[in-house]
């Protein structure tokens, strides 16, 4: 853990904007409650906290202080009682180096190159996973495998996880331009493409090399056939690396996100735009050509992640979405018309549940060549989610939409995939109600937790120190890579750290800040991307 103390009375480390709502929340104490600028040591504010309630993903009771009225500029703590807070910051634009911290993390998740000083500081490396790859159901075929982020932790590249990540970011983009005006920096910065665009061609030059060129699928992944130990470095990972089969899942989501890529980037680089098009069409064909596949499943031999997901309808419905918005052919629609008639999630954004991407892309797509009835049905469907969202978040104490049953490995993505999702709802609709909601999941992201923990390395007053993370644990810096968001409380205690000092706690209380502990204080590419999404709508 860091050096600060666990506190009771939380805030968003990180702060405030001036305007909008900004609340304390304390496990415990109610009454009475101060902001005090921390630069004078004068009251700034006083107020009364509401009546605790107990809430059951916290396992205590808890009150909320409401001190919206506190509009002027500065540092602040808050102080009930004997119990103090963080310190935070209100200010006009407070998560812009959050913003781009979160991002400047995934050139720092890169592979294949080396990691320079100039742009990665104390965090620099060499450059790793160099070898071609073979292909393990073909082993006399080699092939280029270099380049793209490390999924996680470990070192392991794998294809869906890639999408997803590279589609929040693109998503971001689109919808918040203005949060991308401003160089990161990394090397390829210029004063023309936005680095975002940049950071997220290193990954899809990548994942160009995933798609075999014999029959347009996508591999699941590329990875070693085990995990090496958590000390190795990247570039000490030498084991021999495997292209492991096409699975459906892949190329569906292969397909959605070069489908995106080619309307995204035509404005900057229309031959890379065609070239993501004619990857994306290829890969479609190919899932045409397979209606029926089983699920990916590990071989033996192999215990990389496994991304196992028996139901690959999503991925085809997203793809299909995708390239019917970015092409406009009615053969495309005609197809995602006939995969939205079936039943499977449509509001989901996980690794393993799609669907959100491929109902968003029709609802902001061209709405006039869209079916009206359809279009219709898929509007009301995420509202109806994102209200349900909002009734929940308004409902429990930390003011965010997960249930105790939510808190499962990997539930910061949840977190920040379901803010994600109540701003496609305002985006929609324009109802502040949803923004509203969204800004809350930050503010727990950020520390406003039953833990007092910022989930975010490098930022905040008391953040994740220990993450599983084999370059954070094998460099010889103090403090580990910044940017990264953790997995965040799992109540499943999947791992032997987890079972061993967690017994018994409630499920947002479930996480400890071990470099042992993969299934709660893991980072990964994915967990990081909704939550540049979801930061970007609030950076001006
Ligand atoms: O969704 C179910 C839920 O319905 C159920 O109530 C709950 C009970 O445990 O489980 C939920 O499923 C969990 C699933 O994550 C949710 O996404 C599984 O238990 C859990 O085992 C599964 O964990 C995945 C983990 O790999 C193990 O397979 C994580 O999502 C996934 O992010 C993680 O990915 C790993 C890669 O394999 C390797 N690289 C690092 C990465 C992050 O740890
Ligand atoms: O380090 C691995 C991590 O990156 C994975 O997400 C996790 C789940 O697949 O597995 C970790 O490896 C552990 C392995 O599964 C069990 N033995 C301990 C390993 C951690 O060093
Ligand atoms: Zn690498």
């Amino acid at each position: 853990m860091s050096d600060a103390k666990q506190r009771s009375l939380t805030v968003n480390q990180v702060g405030y904007p001036l305007h909008g709502g900004k609340c304390v929340i304390s496990a415990g104490k109610e009454g009475s409650f101060e902001v005090i600028n921390s630069d004078t040591g004068e009251v700034a504010y006083r107020g009364e906290t509401g009546h605790s309630q107990f809430d059951e993903s916290a396992g205590t009771a808890v009150c909320t202080g409401d001190f919206s009225a506190l509009t002027t500029p500065g540092s602040y703590y808050v102080r009930l009682g004997d119990e103090v807070s963080a310190p935070f910051l209100l200010s006009d634009n407070p998560y812009a180096e959050l913003q781009r911290g979160l991002l400047k993390a995934f050139y720092l998740f890169r592979c294949g190159c080396d990691l320079d000083e100039t742009y990665a500081g104390p965090w620099n490396h060499k450059a790793c996973h160099l070898a071609d790859g073979t292909v393990y159901d073909d082993p006399g075929r080699k092939l280029e495998s270099k380049g793209g982020w490390h999924d996680a932790g470990d070192y392991g590249q794998y294809t869906g996880p890639g999408a997803k990540a590279v589609a929040d970011l693109l998503l971001a983009y689109e919808f918040y331009p203005q949060a991308f005006t401003s160089q990161l920096p990394i090397p390829e910065s210029d004063d023309v493409t936005p680095d975002v665009l940049h950071e997220c061609r290193y990954e899809l030059e990548w994942l160009f090399k995933m798609q075999d060129n014999k029959t347009g699928g996508a591999f699941h992944k590329l990875t070693t056939k085990h995990f090496p130990d958590l000390n190795v470095m990247p570039e000490d990972d030498l084991a021999d690396l495997y292209f492991l089969p096409v699975s459906a899942t892949a190329t569906g989501c292969f397909a959605g996100v070069m489908a995106m890529a080619s309307r995204v980037y035509r404005q900057f680089d229309g031959s890379f735009a065609d070239r993501c098009l004619e990857a994306a069409r290829a890969a479609w064909q190919w899932l045409l050509d397979h209606p029926e596949t089983p699920g990916f499943k590990n071989p033996q031999d192999v215990s990389t992640g496994e991304y196992g997901d028996e139901h690959d309808l999503d991925e085809r419905y997203w793809a299909a979405a995708e390239l019917f918005r970015t092409t406009g052919d009615e053969s495309y629609h005609r197809q995602f018309k006939a995969l939205a008639a079936q039943q499977f999630p449509k509001y989901e954004l996980g690794w393993a549940d799609m669907g959100a991407y491929g109902s968003l892309a029709y609802l902001v797509g061209n709405p006039v060549k869209a079916d009206q009835t359809l279009y219709s049905q898929l509007k009301a469907g995420l509202l109806a989610e994102a209200d349900k969202l909002t009734a929940i978040s308004n409902a429990v104490g930390y003011g965010i939409s997960l249930t105790p049953a939510d808190y499962i490995w990997g539930s910061n993505m949840v977190v920040m995939n379901r803010a994600m999702l109540l701003l496609f709802a305002y985006r929609l609709t324009e109802n502040t109600r949803y923004e509203e909601s969204a800004i809350h999941h930050i503010h727990y992201l950020m520390g406003r937790n039953p833990l007092d923990l910022s989930y975010v390395t490098g930022f905040g007053d008391r953040p994740v120190m220990h993450p599983h993370h084999r370059p954070s644990v094998g460099d010889k810096v103090a403090d580990p890579v910044p940017g990264l968001v953790a997995g965040g409380p799992n109540r499943g205690l999947n791992d032997d750290c987890m079972m061993e000092h967690l017994q018994g706690k409630a499920p947002a209380q479930c996480f400890i800040d071990d470099e042992l502990s993969y299934a709660g204080n893991e980072v990964t590419i994915y967990w990081n991307s909704p939550a540049v999404f979801v930061v970007s709508n609030f950076v001006k």
